[in-house]
């Protein structure tokens, strides 16, 4: 008989920690509560299906080739940990280290490349400037003439980048998460949080009411709105991601390529087809319906990148939605205003390369009440001091 990847289970009337959420964070940090902490009782519950949310929405690209001094060695140890996922889980998760390219077209992005390379380089993370003869002997099929209508001036060359099979990630911690008796509610909503006395108590939800010793919001699209059950505000504003994918060609492209000016970014699939993703739409929403207009621009702007890829068809188009923090850098820690209600959220377009990391951290901080270092800068209060990160100039896709 087929092995359950993990079991159906009864909801209980109460739990160590109760995880809103079930995409890759909540289930890594479901994984090393369990596997590092020995806490026993914790359930993650989804309103909807497994890896339904960003987990399943994002184009699975991976790299740590960030701004900051607070990002760099955050997203680097997550590359390390996605490096180590198959042994660690036992299951394969088809991670493809193929390089990823960040290109300038204008002066201004590649002053922004140069300092992200030093950054890079000094904090042990592999990414150098290249220049367009280089860029061509890599990619061969990318426009480098100056007839293009954005002539490539450099790229950010980050080799330790590219993409990975997300919903094997999904299944593998769900399955990892399975045989330590993590319980996975699927199509279990939210509705309430009971807190008194500044203590999350309970849980409601549409099978009914849990006691909860911590909750932890580790949703994203829902972010706000979970967090303000337990009388916690964010700073959150939520827009749409679109991406699509096109039939399936021979394969010509064998890095990540990605621009930050046009906002497009670029990879071919083992299976040939090419994933193509957009920037975030330019307004606020909850929607998960994908546009005919950003359809338009993602195809333009591949188009000025890859001109003889006209004619390609396109087969599907999806979007997700992003929670955006005023400073691009993601909200972790505890909640100043309940004692034991965790947040792991506002991601914005970067939530999927952070999964693992987030997960170990998010882990230890509930299991110890000790912040580890590497979150300590995400923290919800740096908002209210004033002490942003600033990683919105290493977004691809969020103008
Ligand atoms: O930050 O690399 C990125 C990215 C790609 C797609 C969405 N975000």
């Amino acid at each position: 008989m087929t092995e359950r990847m993990w079991r159906p289970r009864s909801l209980q009337s109460s739990y160590d920690v109760v995880i809103i959420g079930a995409g890759i964070h909540g289930l890594a940090t479901a994984y090393y509560l369990g596997k590092r902490h020995g806490v026993k009782k914790i359930a993650l519950l989804d309103k909807g299906y497994l890896g339904s949310g960003n987990s399943g929405r994002n184009t699975a690209i991976l790299r740590s080739n960030y701004r900051t001094p607070e990002g760099i060695p955050f997203y680097d140890a997550s590359v390390k940990l996605y490096e180590q996922m198959s042994q660690e889980l036992g299951w394969n998760v088809l991670f493809s280290q193929c390089g990823h390219l960040t290109l300038a077209h204008t002066d201004s992005s590649l002053i922004g490349l140069r300092v992200r390379a030093e950054n890079n380089q000094v904090l042990g993370v592999d990414s150098k400037l290249i220049f367009p003869d280089e860029i061509k002997r890599m990619v061969p099929a990318i426009d480098i003439s100056s007839r293009a209508r954005f002539p490539i001036m450099a790229a950010l060359y980050h080799p330790p980048g590219g993409v990975i099979r997300h919903d094997a990630v999904v299944w593998g911690y769900a399955r990892a998460c399975d045989r330590m008796d993590i319980e996975i509610h699927p199509y279990t909503e939210v509705t309430g949080i009971r807190v008194e006395k500044g203590r999350a108590l309970s849980v409601a939800t549409t099978r009914g009411n849990v006691a909860a010793g911590a909750v932890l919001n580790v949703t994203a699209g829902w972010a706000s709105t979970i967090s303000k059950m337990a009388g916690v505000p964010l700073p959150i504003v939520s827009h749409q991601l679109q991406a699509c994918v096109t039939e399936p060609l021979k394969p010509f492209l064998d890095k990540v390529i990605v621009s930050a000016t046009l906002h497009v970014y670029v990879n071919q699939t083992d299976k040939g087809e090419l994933v193509l993703g957009a920037e975030i739409d330019p307004y606020q929403s909850y929607s998960m319906r994908s546009t005919l207009p950003t359809l338009e621009q993602i195809a333009g702007h591949t188009l000025d990148l890859f001109p003889q890829l006209h004619g390609l068809r396109i087969l599907r188009q999806w979007a997700g939605v992003c929670d955006m923090t005023p400073d691009y850098a993601p909200i972790i820690g505890r909640a100043e205003e309940v004692e034991n209600f965790y947040m792991d959220v506002g991601w914005g377009t970067y939530g999927f390369k952070a999964g693992p990391i987030a997960g170990k951290c998010t882990a230890e901080l509930i299991a110890t009440g000790k912040t580890p270092g590497l979150i300590q800068a995400f923290s919800p209060g740096r908002f209210r001091a004033g002490r942003l990160v600033g990683e919105k100039a290493a977004a691809a896709v969020s103008s």
